[in-house]
Order: structure tokens, then sequence, then C-alpha cells
């Protein structure tokens, strides 16, 4: 993988990067991804400059290789996330969310490699212009906010739409999705759900254990009344969420307030009934809880193995 454009650009052994999850992904995780020889990425989330910046001083005492951090370009503090992003001197974000066209000239100023996670063709190829030096490809059945178009259907048609090395997202969790990803066109990958049950990975047991005992038809996703379609494990949650979102009476406001604070009650105070499980359609494959190296090193060989095997299949 040393000739890999996604590594040599952004200084990494694997072409592997991990998703910007919200509440879930903190220095330590980014950390542990990096060291495995991958991008850890630290959440912004909704964080505050002062928050995001705790985590950035954080993730460096535990790695001294690249990491990145993820805008979710829907925060009330985004412009203090991306302020203290450019002051720490962060080498790399992923955008998520929304359109980063506002941010994009003082993150490149600052000399901030930007990487726009896309659900679709225009936004991959605004993202180029824009000067964003990779896209994620994200399809639906990744967990939380999602697009429309599948990962099988979404990534040849970004490849075909932009120059820039395009990263796929959504259903993969093994070397078999990571092959599949390459024959794609794409030139890394991005995981969220194989990573929610990391060692590293500092979410409550209970959460781990939802993901671990899901099987592959245990995700849903709620919030299109919103217009933020939203995937999680299945729970009492997201049923009291469809059934108020499918009631003609009900106000967006309710819903938001269901919505409101659900992630990390999921996240952090493990109660995954009434929390937010998010969490990708892949979960019915992730089984174990292993440490980042293993996950890392492991999914990229096997990828190597079936690209290798399919080759006398055909
Ligand atoms: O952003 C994500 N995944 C997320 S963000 C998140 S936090 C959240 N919590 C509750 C409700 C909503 C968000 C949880 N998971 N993935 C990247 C992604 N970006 N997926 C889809 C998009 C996207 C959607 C619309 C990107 C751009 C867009 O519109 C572009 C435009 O032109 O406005």
């Amino acid at each position: 993988m040393e000739q890999n454009p996604v590594c040599s650009m952004l200084g990494i052994t694997y072409p592997v990067i991990q998703g910007g999850m919200a509440w879930v992904a903190d220095a330590e995780l980014a950390a542990a991804v990096s060291n495995a020889g991958g991008l850890g990425l630290i959440a912004a989330m909704n964080s505050n400059g002062e928050q995001l910046r705790e985590q950035i001083v954080k993730a460096r005492t535990l790695t001294d290789k690249p990491f990145g951090v993820n805008l979710m370009l829907m925060s009330p503090f985004i412009e203090e996330a991306v302020s203290a992003v450019c002051e720490e001197g962060v080498k790399v974000v992923t955008t998520g969310a929304g359109n980063p066209a506002k941010y994009m000239d003082r993150l490149k100023e600052a000399g901030v490699k930007v990487i726009c996670v896309v659900a679709g063709v225009a936004l991959a190829v605004m993202a180029e212009r824009m000067g964003a030096c990779a896209v994620v490809a994200e399809g639906c059945e990744s967990g939380g906010h999602v697009g429309e178009t599948t990962t099988m259907a979404l990534v040849p048609q970004v490849v075909d739409a932009v120059s820039i090395p395009v990263i796929a997202a959504g259903g993969i969790a093994d070397g078999r999705g990571m092959a599949a990803a390459f024959l794609l066109g794409a030139q890394g990958i991005q995981m969220g759900t194989r990573f929610l049950t990391a060692k590293e990975c500092t979410i409550h047991p209970n959460y781990k254990a939802k993901v671990i005992a899901a099987n592959d038809h245990d995700t849903v996703v709620t919030g299109k009344t919103l217009g933020h379609p939203v995937r999680a494990l299945k729970n009492r949650m997201t049923r009291e969420f469809q059934k108020k979102e499918a009631d003609p009476n009900t106000t967006p406001d309710e819903l938001q307030a269901m919505g409101a604070g659900a992630l990390r009650r999921a996240a952090r105070e493990g109660d995954v009934q009434y929390g937010s499980c998010m969490c990708g359609q892949i979960a019915g494959l992730v089984k174990t809880e292993d440490s980042c190296a293993d996950i890392v090193r492991g999914i990229c060989e096997d990828a190597k193995k079936q690209l290798a095997l399919v080759t006398g299949r055909l």
C-alpha cells in the first residue's frame, strides 16, 4: 500500500480513515487508529473551540502520527471549531453534513488539507473545484446522517466525476468490503461501525454489546421528515420516533426535542433503549472487540488476498 495516493497525501501507512463519529470519535480512538497506521479523526461534533482544542492537545500526547478532525457543518460552534483547527495546526479535516464552501479558504490558507464527505456526485464535483484534496463517498448503508444512494451505486459515479482520490464509506467492515470498494475505483476506505467495537473506543459497553448483537436488519433510518435522516440501531427510541413521525399532529420541535442529547445518552451513559445508537447496516458483520491495530492491518491484508482470489474466479 506504500504507493497508494491517499497514504502518500496523508502520510499514513494504510488507506483507512476512521469516521468522525459524534460522542464516539475522541482523542483516544483517533490516536489509536493513527498509531495503527490509518488516519484517526477527532469528531468536532457540537464542541466549542475550547473543548475541541483540549481533544487535539490530548491526541498529540497519545500519538506522533498524523491525525485529523471531522467538522460537522451543522454545529452551532462551527466557526470556533474551524478557528481551533487552523490555530492548532491540524493537518487534515473531513467535513460532513453540509457544504463546506464558506470555510475552504480559511482552512486552505492555514495549510489544512480538506476531505469532503459527500453523499452525491454534485457535492463531490463542487468539493474538487473548491480545492478538496479527496472526497469520501458515503453510501446510505452508513450510520448517522445519511444520503439516499448506496455505496455500490455512489462510489463509481463519484470516481467518474472527479480527478481527486475517492475514499469509499458505508457498509465496509472487512477485507471483502475494502476489496470491493477498490474495484469500484476507490483508493481508500472510511469505516465507522467497525471502530465502534474497537478496544480503544471509549463508548459505553452497552452500546458495543448492542452493535455486536445486531443482525443485518437491525438498523433503521429516522428523521427524514426533519430533513436529516439518521441511521441507528432499532430500539424503543427509534420506534417511538417513527410513530411520532407518522403522526400528522407531531411538530418538528417535538421531534427535535426527542433527538436532542440522544446520542450522548447511548454513547456515554449506556442508555441503549432511549438513546440513539447510530450505526451502519454492516453491524451484523461486526462480532468481536479488537484493537485498532488488528482491525486496520487485518482488513488491508485480507483485502489484498481477496483481490488476488477474485482474479481466478472470473
Ligand atoms: O455527517 C455525516 N454523518 C453524521 S453527522 C451526525 S450529527 C447529526 N446528528 C443528528 C442529526 C443530524 C446530524 C451524525 N452522522 N456523514 C457525512 C454526510 N454528509 N452524510 C451526508 C452528508 C451530506 C448531506 C447533505 C453532505 C452534504 C449535504 O448537503 C450539501 C449541501 O449542499 O447543503
